[in-house]
């Protein structure tokens, strides 16, 4: 038997709504991982497309958790943060990875802030700077290009995008920091869409193109990343994570437009974790 692979992942918990901790835990856990969480706060659904909802801040909380774990001696192979309430939060974070995280545990930041050229509600635009001094200390990024042009204080627009004009982008990014970058939200012509992968190291990039679906789901960009963290701790290079992640991803959306699910209650990825386990497996023994 392979050693079980411990991941603290850091992200709210919308109860309802499938993102953030809801979608990370399953899909880590289905991966044969062990999921331990810090959950930032509690809502009672996301902020896309529904109003009312509760928050519980649980900032006051997260270090202290950490903290615990760490006298506890506890190691982590992965800590994988997505959403952030506040600047504090991502500050609170950088202690949480000074508490946890060894010179062998993955780093992975997704710099959740919006998506299609928008802030999701709560944010504004002077969070990116923290947000961007978190991403300094990833070892893997995952912004969609909302996010990337927020990290980058430059202007978003909608696309079609210029191969020169991504990689321009993920130049500019790998310079904040981080080892590698997952640039999600891609696209060249209306067909398609998938993402670019860049390693500092050598300079490389590569595409992840898919089909484009038509319809926007919520919780997609969690989905992506947590499939993209179950892959790299699984052993895969970052182009091959990036594929498994994007035929997850696509095969989730699919399972939902096929029953015209509202499309601010998720997408249905809990019946295509078979298929991941599938994709995980196959790529691994290869
Ligand atoms: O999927 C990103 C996300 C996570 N958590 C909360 C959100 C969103 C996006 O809207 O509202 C609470």
């Amino acid at each position: 038997m392979r050693k079980q692979k411990r991941i603290a992942a850091i992200h709210d918990i919308s109860c309802f709504g499938k993102c953030s901790l809801t979608v990370a835990l399953p899909i880590l856990s289905a991966a044969g991982m062990e999921a331990c969480c810090i959950p930032t706060a509690v809502l009672s659904t996301h902020t896309g497309g529904f109003s009312d909802y509760t928050y519980r801040d649980l900032t006051e909380d997260m270090l202290p958790v950490a903290e615990h774990w760490s006298k506890l001696g506890l190691r982590f192979d992965a800590v994988y943060t997505g959403y952030l309430g506040s600047e504090r939060q991502t500050a609170i974070v950088e202690e949480v990875l000074s508490a946890l995280a060894g010179e062998n545990t993955l780093v992975i930041v997704d710099p959740v802030m919006g998506d299609n050229g928008r802030l999701y509600a709560g944010f504004t635009p002077d969070f990116a700077p923290a947000m961007a001094k978190l991403c300094s200390r990833a070892d893997v990024i995952v912004p969609n290009i909302t996010e990337a042009c927020l990290l980058l204080g430059q202007a978003y627009h909608e696309g079609p995008y210029q191969k020169n004009e991504i990689e321009d982008m993920l130049l500019k990014l790998s310079k904040l920091g981080p080892k590698q970058i997952v640039l999600t939200g891609v696209r060249f012509d209306e067909e398609s869409l998938g993402a670019a992968t860049f390693e500092a190291a050598t300079g490389r990039c590569n595409y992840v193109m898919r089909e484009k679906l038509s319809g926007m789901y919520h919780g997609t960009g969690d989905v992506y990343a947590s499939a993209l963290t179950a892959a790299l701790l699984g052993g895969f290079t970052l182009e091959a994570a990036a594929t498994v992640a994007a035929d997850f991803t696509v095969l989730s959306i699919r399972a939902t437009r096929d029953l015209e699910e509202n499309i601010h209650y998720g997408v249905n990825f809990e019946q295509c974790l078979p298929e991941l386990l599938h994709m995980l497996k196959k790529e691994a023994s290869e």
